[in-house]
């Protein structure tokens, strides 16, 4: 039999090797926790009938899923009782939650279920998260934190029991879940540097909506590399990241229907691009948004917010920056 070592106590040398403290293993302790409860759920939904739509829709005007419902309730739950969180920001609630406003440290920014379409097929779907520190040196500063200030940002693969976390300056690792329900075996994730495995990611039906300078990037380059587009971030990243390549989710410039450009691109800043940047940035890659700006750089005005995303391998993302700048 081979045994392997397990996150807690890659996190418990991790945090005595950088002199941290105790609180963030708390922190991080109740994030496993509720990913475990997730994926347990999604797991049985099926089953249970869970995998359906309730008769509300969210503050982004999509159709809330009851697995998204219960993901979020999960994931406030551990949040809560760790009393280290000052309040979050959730993709399925409008306002900011506060929890532990007093006495807490950390800003916690996720999205307890993305990839939604994903659910009723029971495919993969994430929950991501990034978290930030209190200022705990002065007065209280503001929520509102770009990815550059992020202390530690990650995502679970449900319900294929991967888990991939990047720590500030110390790394990104990817961990899988045991026969005891433990997330195990660190590997750190490097960006592949061998173009002849790398791969593009986009939703391909939306090419003609780009702007013209992407579309004329894909005709030239796209026959270079592998396509794969599941749906949903944390999947389409975690390949990715084993690959290299890049992810991209553009602005919407050139719909036919106007009214359903998204010139802000689609996905959103705090809680998706910003997590995945900060993976990205960790493993050696880079991520910008419309304009070519890093994503870790833009501070957002508001919680919610949305932004285009090109995250991957630095050449790649670096050839489509000079022409986003361009
Ligand atoms: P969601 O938060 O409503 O689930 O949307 C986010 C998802 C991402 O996971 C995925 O990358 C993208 O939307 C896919 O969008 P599309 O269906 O337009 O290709
Ligand atoms: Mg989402």
């Amino acid at each position: 039999m081979q045994f392997e070592q397990t996150f807690m106590n890659f996190l418990l040398h991790h945090q005595e090797k950088h002199n941290r403290t105790y609180h963030f293993l708390i922190l991080m302790d109740a994030l496993m926790s509720a990913a475990k409860h997730i994926e347990h759920y999604y797991l049985t939904g099926a089953l249970k009938g869970r995998l359906g739509y309730t008769d509300t829709v969210n503050v982004q005007g999509e159709d809330v899923m009851q697995m998204d419902e219960i993901a979020h309730e999960i994931v406030i739950h551990y949040l809560k009782t760790t009393r280290r969180v000052i309040h979050v920001v959730s993709e399925e609630a409008a306002d900011i939650i506060p929890l532990n406003v007093e006495s807490g440290r950390y800003f916690v920014y996720f999205d307890p279920l993305d990839g939604s379409s994903n659910v009723a097929h029971g495919l993969p779907v994430g929950f991501l998260f990034g978290i930030a520190k209190r200022n705990l040196d002065g007065p209280e500063d503001f929520h509102l934190r770009a990815g550059k200030d992020y202390i530690a940002a990650g995502m679970f693969v449900i319900p294929t029991g991967t888990f991939t976390v990047a720590f500030k300056d110390a790394g990104t690792w990817r961990f899988h879940i045991d026969e005891t329900m433990n997330y195990v075996k660190p590997v750190q994730m490097i960006l592949p540097e061998n173009t002849s495995s790398w791969e593009l990611s986009f939703n391909s039906a939306n090419r003609y909506t780009y702007a013209e300078k992407i579309q004329q990037w894909l005709d030239q380059n796209e026959k270079k590399h592998a396509f794969r587009y599941l749906g949903a971030l944390a999947g389409d990243f975690h390949r990715i990241l084993g690959n290299g390549g890049m992810f991209m989710y553009p602005a919407i410039v050139n719909h036919p229907n106007p009214k359903k450009n998204r010139p802000d691109g689609k996905l959103r800043l705090m809680y998706e691009a910003s997590v995945v940047a900060f993976m990205c940035k960790e493993a050696g890659g880079t991520a910008v948004d419309e304009k070519g700006m890093p994503i870790l750089d833009i501070n957002p005005e508001s919680h919610h917010q949305r932004t285009a995303l090109y995250v991957g391998s630095k050449p790649l993302v670096d050839d489509i920056t000079a022409v986003l700048k361009g």
